[in-house]
């Protein structure tokens, strides 16, 4: 079974002010997502941004943005429907009728970093059964310990398919801490069968995506997670992540999964 890595190439709160080489408009980003399947990446999570580099639930900008991804690579596409802090979640929600293969679902409000970041529970589970119908597989986003009992509710009330799919999110300031414990503890939790991978941000992006891969998970990388590659050196781009994720991965003897072999482990919907 091979290794997926998802590739996050921008997310929804630096600017090209944090790191110039991140990838705002449309052509940016497809540039960026194809580079990293080059890489070895088989799925690319994709924020999107306005002209002034505000995060935005355009329809037209994600449908160009996932024309010109297809135009140039096989890679799965998962559209984020966190979108970013401020964007109503009427418009967040909208993004999954444009039917990609996969989008988050994010299942519970928290504080996000000095924001609020609102997923009020009647409209999580409107967005869960939504995507059921069309066929969009939910990544499960988990801040913290709870948030993981909420999806398992949303499980038992039949509104997610198997295998679930969890991003075990560390580091971000309102969520767990990023530390091994804490991953630890949480991958203890998930129920038998899920896939599962780790983002970690900032300064903890490396070890724990490293532990996150010893211990049976998938990876993700990008700048959206961080900013640099190493302490006090900016990432010079999406790719340099990708690779050292991809030599993670190799350095363990994990094989990658393509993007065929994704579908399958996932269970996509054709
Ligand atoms: N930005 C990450 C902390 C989403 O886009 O829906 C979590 C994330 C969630 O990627
Ligand atoms: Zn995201």
């Amino acid at each position: 079974m091979g290794v997926v890595i998802t590739v996050a190439p921008t997310g929804p709160v630096a600017t090209k002010a944090d790191n110039p080489h991140l990838p705002t408009s449309p052509e940016e980003i497809a540039e960026a997502v194809a580079d990293a399947y080059r890489a070895g990446a088989s799925v690319a999570h994709i924020h999107l941004r306005d002209e002034h580099q505000r995060p935005t639930a355009d329809l037209d900008t994600a449908r160009r943005t996932m024309d010109l991804i297809r135009a140039r690579c096989p890679v799965l596409i998962q559209l984020s429907t966190g979108v970013g802090l401020g964007v109503p979640f009427e418009e967040r929600e909208r993004l999954v009728e444009l039917r990609p293969r996969m989008a988050t679902l994010n299942p519970c409000s928290m504080s996000f970093g000095d924001g609020e970041f609102r997923n009020p529970p009647d409209k999580v589970r409107r967005l869960a059964a939504r995507m059921r119908e069309l066929g969009v597989k939910p990544e499960l986003e988990i801040y913290d310990t709870g948030h993981l009992d909420a999806c398992l509710t949303l499980w038992k009330e039949g509104l997610l398919a198997e295998p679930l799919q969890f991003s075990l999110v560390l580091g971000v300031r309102g969520g767990m801490a990023a530390t091994a414990d804490n991953l630890l503890t949480m991958v203890r939790r998930l129920p038998p069968g899920a896939i599962w991978q780790v983002i970690a941000i900032g300064r903890h992006n490396l070890p724990l995506t490293a532990m996150g891969l010893a211990l049976g998970g998938n990876a993700r990388a990008g700048l959206e997670d961080t900013l640099h590659l190493r302490k006090d050196e900016l990432a010079p781009g999406n790719r340099p992540l990708v690779d050292r994720a991809v030599e993670l991965a190799r350095g363990l003897d994990l094989p990658l999964a393509g993007v065929e072999e994704t579908e399958r482990l996932l269970g996509l919907p054709d």
